[in-house]
């Protein structure tokens, strides 16, 4: 069946054709939710209401929907220079956006390599890790390290270093020789901590462990998100990350974080590991890159790997990776656009500044019906919800269809309700954010 580009109310028969990710397909294509519009904090559905967007689209708008000199520069570029071939020949925007990631990033991480979502800018961090060990005359370093309840895309290399039962379970044997350090959550002691949580740096040595069963030769990269976002928004008990760095330096391991979330203003900086203040030796990132305009993704990497792959006869390609749309003139435009207007605006610093409204709002919940844990830092809060017997996530995922209903889209992860609104967010609209939420949360059994 065709239909009209302007049509807004699909007739159900013409849902099917699309299966949609990551999504009850059956319960949205009863009743969906439709969006045809965004503007600032407010999505518009296809019955003309607003929804105050209180997760950035997917943790990505960091700058709020159709930011004026974002869209313009994209439509700009489109009419310039649609693409150009990738492979041994670029165009000057993608140098460009390369220098002015590295000018806010992390001394000593000065380069990138581009990628079109977080997904592939994990793969890329895992192949270059793999690939570094192995230039530099350690092949024997093959295993990867991941973390339960971490969350690094869908790629086969993503999923392997994941840890989401439900994203590995189909999925048959995944790469081979991964090994997974423990989950940082801890209710029991940390429940209810205002930013980052007291207990749990000892989590840490079980990457010891870890070498002391693989031996650190056979090691090549450690992968964790400073933040674990997709379960639920697990925040770094103090200390942690600082002892990851210091035991994968000291087995000569690279460390890798993945700020697909993190980046770009989400935790009050450029980069959480600033904002920690630990170095690793890559970051991947995405979303927050383009204020998720465009698809773009990518890998900061170290000098230190980047030099070691520049030997060899001057005409050989050094790594043998890449993507078509590696670099894409629309994404680099919409990226250099995005990295000016946040400094414009200076909108990491007001991110940081909302940080403590954010923090009040979501604490207030405390003591709410259901309310187990409440958990917040820079511009992100969670509240999470006691499970259903029998029905891990189904309560959040009530709450969620009762914000919607009430104007304010949300996003579940479990049974914890996340709160990621974008830097631009004002302090009434937090307050919104957090009173539908205490409603919703009452009206649900
Ligand atoms: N790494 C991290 C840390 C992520 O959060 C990815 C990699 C993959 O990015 P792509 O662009 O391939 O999707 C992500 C994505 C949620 C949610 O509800 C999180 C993501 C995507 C969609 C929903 O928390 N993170």
């Amino acid at each position: 069946m065709t239909i009209l580009s302007d049509q807004l109310h699909l007739h159900p028969d013409q849902l099917g054709a699309y299966w949609m990710p990551f999504t009850s397909n059956r319960q949205f294509k009863a009743a969906p939710r439709m969006i045809v519009q965004g503007e600032g904090m407010y999505y518009t559905d296809a019955d003309g209401r607003k929804v105050l967007d209180g997760f950035s689209g997917l943790w990505c708008c960091n700058a709020g929907h159709c930011p004026k000199p974002i869209v313009e520069a994209i439509q700009k570029q489109a009419a310039v220079l649609d693409y150009c071939a990738a492979f041994q020949m670029s165009h000057p925007l993608a140098f460009e956006l390369a220098n002015r990631i590295v000018e806010i990033g992390p001394k000593g991480l000065g380069h990138v390599f581009y990628a079109n979502s977080g997904s592939e800018a994990v793969d890329t961090a895992l192949k270059i890790a793999l690939a570094y060990q192995r230039v530099k005359g350690e092949a024997s370093r093959t295993r990867l390290i991941g973390r339960e309840r971490g969350y690094h895309g869908v790629g086969f290399g993503g999923i392997s270093v994941g840890g989401m039962v439900a994203n590995r379970k189909m999925f048959g044997a995944m790469l081979a020789g991964v090994d997974h350090l423990p989950h940082t959550h801890n209710l029991a002691k940390n429940a209810y901590t205002k930013g980052i949580p007291e207990h749990g740096v000892e989590l840490a040595d079980e990457l010891e462990r870890l070498v002391a069963l693989h031996d650190a030769s056979t090691i090549a990269a450690v992968i964790v998100e400073p933040m674990a976002g997709s379960t639920g928004v697990l925040l770094p008990p103090k200390g942690y990350l600082k002892r990851l760095r210091e035991i994968t330096k000291k087995h000569g391991i690279l460390l890798i974080f993945d700020e697909v979330i993190t980046a770009y203003g989400r935790m009050g900086g450029a980069f959480a590991s600033q904002v920690f203040d630990v170095v690793p030796d890559m970051i991947t990132f995405a979303k927050g890159i383009t204020s998720g305009t465009v698809p773009m993704g990518g890998v900061l990497v170290s000098d230190e790997i980047h030099d070691a792959f520049m030997v060899g006869p001057p005409g050989a390609v050094e790594f043998f990776h890449g993507y078509t749309y590696s670099a894409h003139p629309l994404a680099c435009a919409a990226g250099i656009a995005t990295l000016q207007h946040y400094k414009d605006e200076d909108l990491f610093a007001r991110g940081a500044k909302m940080g403590p409204v954010m923090e009040n709002a979501v604490h207030s919940l405390k003591g709410t019906k259901h309310v187990i844990d409440l958990r917040n830092y820079g511009l992100v809060g969670a509240v999470e919800l006691e499970s259903r017997p029998g029905a891990p996530g189904a309560r959040a995922f009530d709450v969620y269809l009762k914000c919607w209903e009430k104007g304010v889209v949300l996003r579940t992860a479990g049974d914890t309700v996340a709160i990621a609104p974008s830097l631009i967010v004002k302090e009434d609209e937090i307050g919104r954010i957090v009173t539908t939420l205490r409603e919703a949360i009452l009206e649900t059994a």
